[in-house]
């Protein structure tokens, strides 16, 4: 059986998952795309329709599902479109802007009983995150005490606005800890270099662990994501981040990628692969709405403390049974 996939917004993560859709991806179609902007959906086109609307690509009977990578403040409308049409979502993080907004998504999905949306914290597909969880589950490292994360961009991306290094950027911090540890975070304490460039976020699990974040925008020589997991007889971290070894212009070593795409490619297309496996199987993968929300609500409260320079007490409610 072949699922028909609309994809909406072709920016550099649209682009992409376009391409791992029709080159790495068994079992489907891109039927439908949809961008502001025609000139470049008439480019990335091939056989599918070209929709300038987005809600109409939501509603066409040409798609059963939906991939939502248009920019962020769009997400959340455009999930709860996809809930009320009854088609499954891949959506790029974050899920919403605000706390409230990612609520009313999940508020939506728990009246609908049945989970439509998958979030596209893609790190949990990174096979280097995957192999450190999987041994310090296992007990190889002891119990674990702290998680120490660094996120550097070369440059800040030109959409960049506000306070976006947390809610666009940091955001994957606060999935993939969650993630990592098995525990929910309960406070978070942000120190800001002269400029707002780069942050240190240390934050506390419910079991005591301590993670800290450097969320670097503007680190000029490369991106460059790592994370060493810290137990009380091990630790395990990220090996190097490319493949290979260079030799060229006077330098002997590793390259770093531009950005984000080159680094977690791997991590991408095993996430499209899984996804539309869970569409066909009924049976969820990935990060779920409410851990879209999670992240958004821990964001928006680290924006406070950053702007009131306080520790903030973490407060997301109840986590709904559909997501037990
Ligand atoms: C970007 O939007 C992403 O999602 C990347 O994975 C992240 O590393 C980058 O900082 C964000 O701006």
């Amino acid at each position: 059986m072949t699922l028909s996939v609309g994809v909406i917004g072709l920016g550099v993560m649209g682009a992409e998952h376009l391409r791992l859709l029709r080159e790495e991806t068994a079992g489907v179609q891109v039927t439908a795309i949809c961008d502001v902007d025609p000139d470049r959906a008439a480019r990335l086109a091939d056989d599918a329709s070209f929709l300038a609307d987005p809600m109409a690509l939501i509603a066409s009977d040409k798609v059963e599902a939906v991939v939502i990578a248009s920019p962020d403040a769009t997400h959340a409308g455009l999930a709860l479109a996809c809930l009320a049409a009854g088609k499954h979502a891949l959506c790029e993080k974050p899920l919403a802007t605000s706390a409230a907004e990612a609520l009313k998504v999940v508020d939506a999905e728990v009246a609908l009983g049945r989970r439509l949306l998958q979030i596209g914290y893609m790190r949990r597909f990174d096979p280097a995150y995957v192999e450190m969880k999987r041994m310090a589950e296992e007990g190889g490292i002891g119990s674990r005490v702290l998680l120490h994360n660094i996120h550097r961009n070369a440059a800040a991306p030109d959409w960049f606005t506000g306070p976006m290094a947390v809610t666009n950027s940091f955001v994957h911090e606060i999935d993939i800890s969650r993630w990592l540890l098995g525990s929910d975070l309960v406070s978070a304490i942000v120190h800001s270099a002269p400029g707002g460039d780069p942050l240190l976020i240390t934050m506390e699990t419910d079991k005591g662990e301590i993670v800290s974040t450097e969320v670097f925008m503007n680190a000029h020589y490369g991106y460059h994501v790592h994370a060493q997991l810290v137990g009380r007889t091990g630790t395990v971290q990220m090996a190097q981040p490319s493949a290979t070894l260079t030799n060229s212009g006077l330098h002997h070593g590793h390259l770093w990628p531009v950005n984000w795409v080159p680094r977690f490619r791997d991590a991408y297309r095993v996430q499209i692969t899984a996804w539309v496996k869970s569409v066909a199987t009924g049976s969820p993968a990935g990060a779920s709405a409410w851990d879209g929300y999670v992240a958004t609500a821990v964001a928006e409260q680290v924006v406070t403390a950053l702007e009131t320079g306080t520790k903030a007490k973490l407060f997301l409610g109840a986590r709904p049974a559909l997501y037990a």
